[in-house]
């Protein structure tokens, strides 16, 4: 079977996302798009051989749309969300699920009342294999037991738009999961430090160090610089008891002349993580048949916006805050 999937959101990821569904993952069509900035979605729509719609309920309620891909701004992800699960339509919806706590429980209370799971939130990096193998060290124990983890996001720039608060929710919110997925274990405090801002960083306090502590007390540090100018590096380091899991910087590779060796770092997420985002979109497909999606799900989604919002506070207060997370519906066990 061929399953027929709306998306809505034809910006950066959008395009990309709709794009490799189109021609680089088996057992799926795009068939209809959405986008406020209707020419782009034309012109997306166009290149994958699908319809433009008039709104994001046109392509929700599309009886030739099976399965839907939101990749529109993270503040209209709940309002889509929960149309689509109104509509008993799967969901791949990119983080956040929310930027509030507020409307992500709404979210899962309409996944709980559904009966079935329906979402799964766009957290790649559990489909990127230096991650996965990071996870297969610890998991099969030959590391010992989870002691630090150490975390690096940095991107080469980012718009004046992109505040030190979107420096948590937009993109620490990616080591939120990370840390959640890896150690199998929820974060229960989270501090925030903003020391001596670049001078390449306008007006936000860049680089921030985050702290989490983990409720079974493993540490976990992440350096946010968004503005480190020379390319994009994310990757992480597992301190276990026994031995360390880590990945190397990614690189394109080397080019060695004149008596030196340079090797080239990745401009951004779309390079660093495109075989992530093809395992992810592969794996949702393959997943629209039975109904078992293994990604991160809507309960993932509202913890990392609770780890976030928690992150923001203690920026604003300087201190050490507890995460407070709702209690874990049984439909969620072992999602
Ligand atoms: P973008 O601004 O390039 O694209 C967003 C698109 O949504 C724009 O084309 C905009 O016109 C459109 N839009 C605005 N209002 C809309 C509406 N009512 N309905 C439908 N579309 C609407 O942003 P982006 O970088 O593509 O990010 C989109 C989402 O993807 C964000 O939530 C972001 O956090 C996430 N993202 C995730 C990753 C990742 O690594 N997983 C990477 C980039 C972005
Ligand atoms: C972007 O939205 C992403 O999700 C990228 O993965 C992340 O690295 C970047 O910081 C975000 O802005």
């Amino acid at each position: 079977m061929v399953f027929r999937v709306g998306v809505i959101g034809t910006g950066n990821i959008g395009t990309d996302h709709a794009n490799r569904i189109a021609s680089q993952v088996s057992g799926a069509d795009v068939v209809a798009v959405f986008d406020v900035a209707t020419e782009r979605a034309k012109e997306v729509a166009s290149g994958v051989g699908a319809v433009a719609h008039a709104t994001d309920g046109d392509v929700i309620n599309d009886p030739e749309v099976d399965a839907v891909l939101i990749a529109s701004p993270g503040e209209l992800h709940a309002e889509q969300v929960l149309a689509c699960i109104d509509a008993g339509k799967p969901v791949l919806c990119e983080k956040p699920l929310a930027p509030t706590t507020a409307e992500c429980l709404k979210v899962i209370e309409a996944e709980v009342a559904a009966g079935r799971q329906l979402v799964q939130l766009g957290f790649m990096r559990r489909y990127d294999a230096a991650y996965v193998e990071v996870k297969a060290a610890l998991d099969s124990g030959d590391i010992g037991e989870a002691l630090m983890l150490h975390c690096l996001h940095r991107n080469p720039t980012a718009p004046d738009w992109f505040t030190s608060d979107l420096a948590l929710t937009d993109s620490v919110v990616h080591e939120v999961d990370t840390s959640r997925w890896l150690l199998g274990d929820e974060i229960a405090t989270v501090t925030v430090l903003a020391g001596k801002p670049s001078p390449k960083a306008g007006s936000a306090q860049d680089p921030q160090l985050v702290v989490f502590e983990m409720a079974s007390g493993v540490l976990v540090t992440v350096e946010s610089f968004i503005h480190a100018q020379y390319g994009y590096d994310v990757r992480c380091e597992l301190v276990g008891s026994e031995g360390v899991a880590s990945m190397d910087t990614p690189t394109l590779g080397a080019v060695t002349r004149r008596g030196g060796r340079t090797t080239v770092v990745p401009p951004d997420w779309r390079v660093r993580f495109g075989s992530a985002y093809q395992a992810e979109l592969q794996a949702w497909v393959d997943s629209l048949a039975s109904g078992e999606f293994h990604g991160a799900s809507a309960w993932d989604g509202y913890a990392a916006t609770a780890v976030a919002e928690a992150g923001l506070r203690a920026r604003a207060e300087g201190a050490r805050v507890a995460v407070e997370l709702v209690d874990r519906p049984s439909f969620y066990a072992g999602k």
